[in-house]
């Protein structure tokens, strides 16, 4: 029998992500543990749950789980790799709230996979059949902020649906492939020992944690739960942790687009807009649209 709409929650995900990920490696709890743990909203009505790791090879795993009342519930579940490793970043956003859920799941590309053919074969050409299942599956989510594209992979589910559709199930389903299929990828990666490499891994895991502590759709709620200055804390010190620490480099210096004349960063969380009206990636994993379109 289905789920009732009740039932809905995003804890077995991260339960299921630990477990696997311990038949791989040894997670040791991260510093961040001890002050990032369980906290409840402002009004007192929803439950965020944080959870944080490493290991030899992970810079930081982290978890952050969030229950509300009127059944709205959250899952930002990332894994970033230490700057030796030029891996992808495991990437799963879901927001599900009574009428909708959206859905991001990807390996998100440390490096560009649209010039840098080299990096997709290596991590993505033969993942591409995978993805073509659960993209099939999970329909493109319709106009999308342009400049994530640009961190998204040729596997990446982008959905959006009502939860009548009952997919909770399949969504379980294409994260535990997606994550085994990271796990694999990290058991055979060997550590990168060429120095201009690895700063190049470093800068690009900055940016992309740049881009992602400033304008990450689901902030705005994220204050609205926890207040402005709690918001920023788990933003800059416990989901994009190394934000302030991995480089010296500003939001403007990897976006000068965004720059105001008065110098600040513009608040509008896309310059260019939305678009990608369908999936922009073929079949066989080849880039079909023009990235500002
Ligand atoms: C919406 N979240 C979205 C959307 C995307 C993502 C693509 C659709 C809106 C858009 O076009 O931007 C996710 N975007 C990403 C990810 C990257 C990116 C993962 O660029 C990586 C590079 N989501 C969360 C958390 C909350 C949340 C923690 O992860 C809430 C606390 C909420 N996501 C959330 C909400 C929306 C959303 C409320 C809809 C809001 C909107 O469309 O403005």
């Amino acid at each position: 029998m289905a789920e009732p709409p009740s039932a809905l929650t995003y804890k077995k995900f991260v339960h299921f992500a630990l477990e696997e990920t311990r038949k791989h490696t040894n997670l040791s709890p991260s510093p961040l543990q001890e002050k990032f743990g369980c906290l409840s909203s402002i009004d007192g009505k929803t439950e965020l749950h944080m959870h944080s790791f490493e290991s030899p090879k992970i810079r930081l795993l982290r978890s952050l789980c969030i229950e509300g009342s009127d059944s709205m519930q959250v899952l930002d579940f990332a894994i970033f790799p230490r700057v030796e490793f030029d891996l992808p970043i495991f990437c799963a956003n879901f927001f599900t709230t009574a009428a909708m859920s959206i859905v991001l799941l990807d390996l998100n590309p440390l490096h560009d996979v649209i010039s840098q053919h080299d990096y997709k074969k290596k991590y993505y050409t033969h993942l591409i059949p995978l993805g073509n299942e659960y993209t099939e599956l999970f329909p493109w989510g319709g106009k999308i902020t342009s400049e994530s594209m640009k961190f998204f992979s040729p596997i990446v589910i982008w959905s959006k649906f009502p939860p009548s559709q009952q997919k909770h199930h399949l969504l379980y389903s294409a994260f535990c492939d997606y994550l085994k299929s990271w796990l694999q990828l990290m058991d055979h990666v060997t550590a990168e020992t060429d120095s201009s490499k690895i700063i190049m891994n470093l800068e690009a895991q900055h940016r992309y944690l740049t881009w992602r502590a400033e304008k990450d759709p689901g902030h705005q709620l994220l204050r609205r739960l926890t207040g402005e200055t709690l918001a920023k804390e788990i933003i800059r010190s416990f989901l994009f942790k190394g934000v302030d620490e991995l480089g010296m480099k500003m939001f403007i210096d990897y976006f000068p687009e965004y720059k105001c004349d008065d110098g600040t960063v513009n608040q509008k969380r896309s310059m260019v807009g939305k678009s990608f009206e369908s999936r922009p990636w073929d079949t066989r994993g080849e880039f079909m649209g023009n990235t500002s379109k």
